[in-house]
């Protein structure tokens, strides 16, 4: 690797490093960057990374700004660099707890789309069947106008709203309270329903509240770190790097994958398990099995802090490793392996995503986790600990404003005393904040939408035209006639070309705003430069939005009583306070040139709280809790006399469930299961890491992963152009052939349809790339997230290779099982960053434990 021609001057700026100079590697070809190894109960040593755009010396550097990453739920701290009122850079916040200095690929290279020429910059509405510009005040008033039509025709239910998990908290609270409180409806739902609405309902199943019990310092200090369907190494790369420096250091932690995909954790995995798509559950009740069948629970812990340990004893009495080998394809073996590992540690670390939020029996295989946990006496200390991992930057702040099916503050729509508790905070009647069923979820405002009640959606920082399964009927909901659709975004995405008003947003980088990361950490971004054109923040469109509609509180007085992002914040505090979300200790200021700071941060707990329950369960008491449980089986609500009942002492609740098979396995027509879901160099629709040329370039189209034996009968090969089939639709990618097991398809999800219109391919009704036009509208029961990974599928070949390859990364878990099989991924010259390490206040081998 050659010097980047880093002047002192740089380093000085960069890492209070004296001693080394900085290191310059191609963070596409390696995306984790080089290893800074140490040892377990030793704090991880800093390593800074910066990346400036061409020609853009360090020094020239005029304003380093303080914002934190939002790609991803890692809430990695970093400042953005600005050059004449543009932004020319970043680099990771040394001092920071989450990432000490370190970013990942699309963090370093990501930023660039801020600066694309097709960004959004005047509003537009649609006029004679096309989109077409205007000035704000047209495009707002048409929005009141058809809100005030429709609240005195149909009332509040008529409109909807479907926002983010990548706005930023004070956007969210504003958004909240309008829509509960101003309009009065109930349908209010992130895309975090399609995210982490199964971390939130696992935690409120065994803990009774939402609300992450771990801390991204319990890597430094478990032995045993178990990863459940989650790609770290791709989906939270700043904590592989973590991980891969313990892993390199004394007294290694050993690890243990659950994934049916080769991943780079499964490749340094001590146990690796692949188990069939959609029978978590089934696995899961093994390792309960012969975890407790051999005693290595803690009885005490059990008796002490937790109820249902019985149940959950009898459910899985059954369930041997030579039962789950069946169900799961698994070997027994590997499976009393893994209950070996889990079995002996000391400190076990485990955390969950996708694999189990997004797959067959969701919430009932999540709960499984927290019950491993529980029945183990792996809470509360440090590197014993769960992570039911949240995806997006701010998903957290969703669910904790009330932006989600949920109401702010982790309030308990079914406890009249916490509804008016909210009524006092926003000073209206308790009536008339609906709480009379639970907030809607986001699949449901689509069927309502779909089926006539509800007319207008407004869409905040989402794609679902992308995003959301079966985008056949996606289309034709968001097209509909009757439907009034509102947009917010940075560029016209596949949804916006199917909206009534589209308005600019001004993004991260843009605005001032509040995110708080997957395991509490909150952090401030900084407005760093201007939006383009007439972009406006998020929260001057809701402020906006509300003065115009004339809100009141029972006083007559305005509803929001804030104008910019520091006085939303504080409001949010008062919401907040007393309740497990507390952040009445935090302020901007003590967030500004600080680490992040974990909530609750109250009087109590000044410099934050780094896990939750170290001393016995806090929020599952009956008249604190913010749930009472659901059946998980039927997703029916739990009344709170039989939750007072089953919980009286507000213990932790061990919930057992039975596996179930997935809704839908393979057959004759449909032999594979198809699963889908992320790469390390994008994010999601693309809309930002497509206008990166770095990232756009390590992955540029979407591709189709099946295993050896599966290409050899049916005669494929690297690169061959093939077709995906299901139920519901199809789509075409070059094949990649990789050590997937054998009967599973991989697609990635990040690609949009080509034809807007018609969602075809290029070549008019081919079919065309997005993994959604196959996905099944289905949901989790209890946490009603959508099931984007299993579905049955058919395979078939459109056109042999002839000398191309897939379009899929070689640095990843699609890498060929044949090395030579395609060129490797690679980014030169224009993918450079520097590392830094050396000394500072986070190194020096100080025992932290
Ligand atoms: N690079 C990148 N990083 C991201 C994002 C991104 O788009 N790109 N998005 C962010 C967001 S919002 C999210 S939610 C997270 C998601 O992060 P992850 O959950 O880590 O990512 P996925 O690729 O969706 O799924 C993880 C794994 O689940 C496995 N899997 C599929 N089916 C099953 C199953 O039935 N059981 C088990 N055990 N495993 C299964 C897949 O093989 C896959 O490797 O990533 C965040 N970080
Ligand atoms: N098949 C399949 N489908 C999936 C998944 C999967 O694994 N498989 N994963 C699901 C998951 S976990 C997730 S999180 C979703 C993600 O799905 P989406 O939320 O639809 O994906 P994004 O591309 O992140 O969309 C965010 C949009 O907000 C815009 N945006 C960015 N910043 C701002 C801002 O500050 N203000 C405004 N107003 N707009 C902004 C972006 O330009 C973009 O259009 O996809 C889900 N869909
Ligand atoms: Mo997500």
């Amino acid at each position: 690797m050659d010097e980047a021609g880093m002047s002192e001057a740089g380093m000085d700026g960069v890492g209070r490093n004296k001693s080394g100079m900085g290191t310059s590697v191609d963070r596409i070809a390696n995306p984790w960057g080089g290893r800074t190894p140490y040892d377990r109960h030793r704090s991880w040593p800093t390593r800074v990374d910066t990346r400036l755009g061409a020609g853009v010396e360090p020094d020239q550097v005029q304003r380093w700004v303080q914002a934190a990453s939002i790609l991803h739920s890692d809430g990695d701290a970093m400042d953005v660099a600005v050059v004449d009122g543009r932004m020319v850079g970043v680099r990771g916040r040394a001092d920071d707890r989450v990432n000490r200095g370190r970013l990942g690929p699309k963090d370093l290279f990501g930023w660039q789309a801020n600066a694309s020429e097709d960004r959004l910059t005047r509003p537009l509405i649609r006029e004679g069947g096309r989109l077409v510009e205007c000035d704000w005040d047209t495009a707002m008033d048409r929005i009141v106008t058809r809100s005030r039509e429709l609240t005195e025709e149909r009332g509040p239910g008529s409109i909807g709203f479907y926002t983010s998990g990548q706005l930023y908290l004070e956007e969210y609270y504003t958004l909240a309270v309008l829509a509960r409180a101003g309009i009065g409806t109930s349908h209010l739902d992130g895309n975090t329903r399609l995210c982490t609405a199964t971390a939130a309902e696992a935690l409120k199943e065994s803990f009774g509240c939402d609300g992450q019990p771990g801390s991204y310092d319990d890597f430094d200090h478990a032995d045993v770190v178990a990863l459940f369907g989650h790609n770290i190494a791709e989906t939270q790369p700043v904590q592989w790097m973590r991980l891969l420096d313990r892993l390199e250091g004394g007294d290694p932690p050993r690890l243990v994958c659950v994934d049916p995909r080769p991943t780079k954790v499964a490749r340094r995995a001590a146990v690796h398990l692949a188990p069939r798509a959609g029978t978590n559950v089934a696995l899961l009740n093994a390792l309960l099995h012969e975890i407790i069948r051999t005693d290595r629970i803690d009885h005490d812990y059990i008796a002490a802090h937790t109820v249902g340990f019985e149940e959950l004893a009898s459910r899985v009495r059954e369930c041997t490793p030579q039962w789950a080998a069946a169900v799961c394809d698994v070997p027994a073996a590997s499976i009393a392996e893994a209950a070996d590992v889990l079995g002996d540690a000391d400190r076990l670390l485990s955390t969950v995503l996708q694999g189990v939020y997004q797959s067959h029996q969701a919430t009932a295989a999540a709960v499984q986790i927290n019950n491993l946990h529980l029945i183990r006496g792996m809470l509360g200390r440090s590197g014993a600990g769960v992570l039911q991992m949240n995806g997006q930057p701010t998903a957290q702040n969703t669910r904790e404003c009330g932006a989600d099916g949920d109401l702010p503050g982790f309030r308990n729509w079914q406890n009249d005393a916490h509804v008016a508790d909210l009524a006092k905070v926003w000073n209206v009647e308790p009536e008339s904040i609906a709480h009379y069923a639970p907030p809607t979820h986001a699949m449901q405002i689509f069927r309502y939408a779909e089926q006539g009640s509800i007319r207008m959606l407004w869409i905040s920082g989402t794609n679902p035209a992308v995003s959301l399964p079966e985008l056949a009927r996606v289309r034709s909901i968001l097209r509909q006639e009757r439907l009034f659709v509102v947009v917010q975004d940075l560029f016209r995405t596949e949804t916006a070309q199917l909206a009534d008003v589209v308005l600019p947003a001004a993004t991260w980088g843009e605005k001032t705003g509040v995110s708080t990361n997957a395991d509490r950490t909150v952090h401030l971004s900084d407005k760093a430069v201007e939006p383009p054109g007439e972009a406006r923040p998020d929260l001057d469109v809701f402020l906006d939005y509300a003065a115009r509609m004339d809100f009141r509180d029972k006083d007559g007085g305005p509803l929001i009583t804030w104008h910019d992002p520091e006085a939303a914040f504080e409001a949010w505090k008062r919401c907040s306070a007393g309740r497990p979300c507390d952040y009445t200790g935090i302020t901007y200021d003590k967030l500004r040139g600080a680490s992040g700071v974990q909530w609750p941060c109250n009087e109590q707990a000044p410099d934050g709280t780094a896990r939750l329950y170290t001393d016995g369960i806090s929020w599952a008491h009956p008249d604190v809790c913010e749930s009472y449980g659901k059946d998980l089986e039927t997703g029916a609500s739990d009344e709170p006399v039989e939750y007072r009942s089953l919980n009286p002492d507000g213990k932790a609740v061990i919930r057992a469930a039975a596996y179930l098979p997935p809704h839908e396995t393979p057959d004759v027509d449909h032999p594979f299961q198809l699963t889908t879901g992320r790469t390390l160099y994008h994010f999601h629709t693309r809309t930002k890491t497509a206008r990166a040329p770095q990232l756009n370039e390590a992955a540029p189209d979407v591709w189709v992963e099946a295993s050896v034996s599966d290409a050899a009968a049916l005669g494929l090969g690297e690169g061959d152009l093939v077709e995906v089939g299901t139920l519901r639709g199809a789509l075409r990618g070059r094949l990649r052939v990789t050590d997937i097991r054998p009967g599973l398809l991989f697609v990635p999800f990040h690609y949009g349809y080509w034809d807007t219109a018609t969602g075809h391919g290029p070549s008019g009704g081919a079919p065309g790339r997005a993994a959604n036009e196959t996905t099944v509208t289905d949901w989790d029961p209890a946490s009603k997230q959508p099931l984007f990974k299993t579905a049955a599928a058919s395979l078939r070949l459109v056109e042999h290779a002839n000398g191309s390859h897939a379009p899929a990364p070689t640095t990843t878990a699609s890498a060929p099982c044949r090395a030579d099989a395609a060129p490797p991924t690679v980014g030169g010259a224009a993918a450079l960053a520097t590392e830094t390490t050396g000394t500072s206040h986070h190194t020096g081998g100080r025992d932290i434990r």
